[in-house]
């Protein structure tokens, strides 16, 4: 039976999005408690974690306000570190799949995820760059070349999907609201791209990413739309 879990989380940040994904299609029984990142608590990065980011977890220790960490707790954190930690403490929701084959191709597709599109897509939404629009719609041609006929990542849910999701929701938030490091319009040019018909599958895929009820319970999307116009909106 797993120990108290406390994830330090905000609405805003898809990385911590990855590790309440993987909590409520575990259905473990946890505290959340919001960070503000413009206002961090002084006690966050002493206490809970050093480097100063969400999402961080508190396993086990005395039971205590989220507040006031226990020292007594385990401390964790980055996301994908995170989801496979809840993945083997609940072995039950099948996140990480138990064939090697699968499991090898679930991590590969994450390495696609992380070093093609969260890159390209930050490109896109901070930087900047006369071809970020191509090397986004590229790394999502290379996600979509992972996928299955029919299905999620590989084939059954699990922590592959919980890795992506986050990212394609904000994308979808900030190019539909012309929120981005880009001209007014390029937004919507780009979600046209993505609705071309050689884009199909992905579209499927993202249709049944969001239809998952764990991504219901965790995208809080007029709260992203609100805190990215805020952040990354355009200034002109
Ligand atoms: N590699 C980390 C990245 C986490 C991260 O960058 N989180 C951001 C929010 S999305 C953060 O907490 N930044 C610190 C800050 O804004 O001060 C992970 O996967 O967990």
């Amino acid at each position: 039976m797993p120990e108290t879990i406390t994830l330090y989380t905000a609405k805003i940040c898809p990385y911590a999005q990855r590790a309440e994904l993987a909590l409520e299609e575990a259905k473990a029984d946890y505290t959340k408690y919001q960070i503000d990142l413009q206002n961090k608590p002084e006690w966050y990065a002493p206490k809970v974690n050093p480097a100063s980011k969400v999402p961080a977890l508190a396993y086990g220790g005395p039971a205590v306000p989220a507040d006031q960490p226990s020292p007594e707790s385990v401390k964790l954190a980055e996301s994908l570190i995170l989801v496979e930690f809840v993945a083997d403490l609940y072995p039950h929701a099948h996140l990480l799949p138990s064939d090697p084959v699968q499991k090898a191709r679930a991590r590969f597709f994450i390495d696609v995820v992380s070093t093609k599109l969260v890159p390209s897509w930050n490109t896109v939404l901070r930087a900047g760059a006369p071809d970020a629009d191509q090397a986004f719609l590229s790394a999502v041609d290379a996600v979509q070349s992972l996928l299955p006929a029919q299905g999620y990542a590989v084939g059954e849910y699990s922590i592959a999907d919980i890795a992506i999701a986050p990212f394609i929701a904000r994308a979808y938030v900030a190019l539909g609201n012309e929120i981005g490091a880009y001209e007014p319009g390029q937004g919507k040019k780009l979600l046209e791209a993505l609705q071309q018909p050689r884009f199909a599958r992905f579209q499927k895929y993202w249709a049944d990413l969001q239809a998952r009820p764990s991504f219901q319970a965790t995208f809080d999307k007029e709260y992203v739309t609100e805190a990215f116009r805020k952040r990354f909106g355009n200034k002109q």
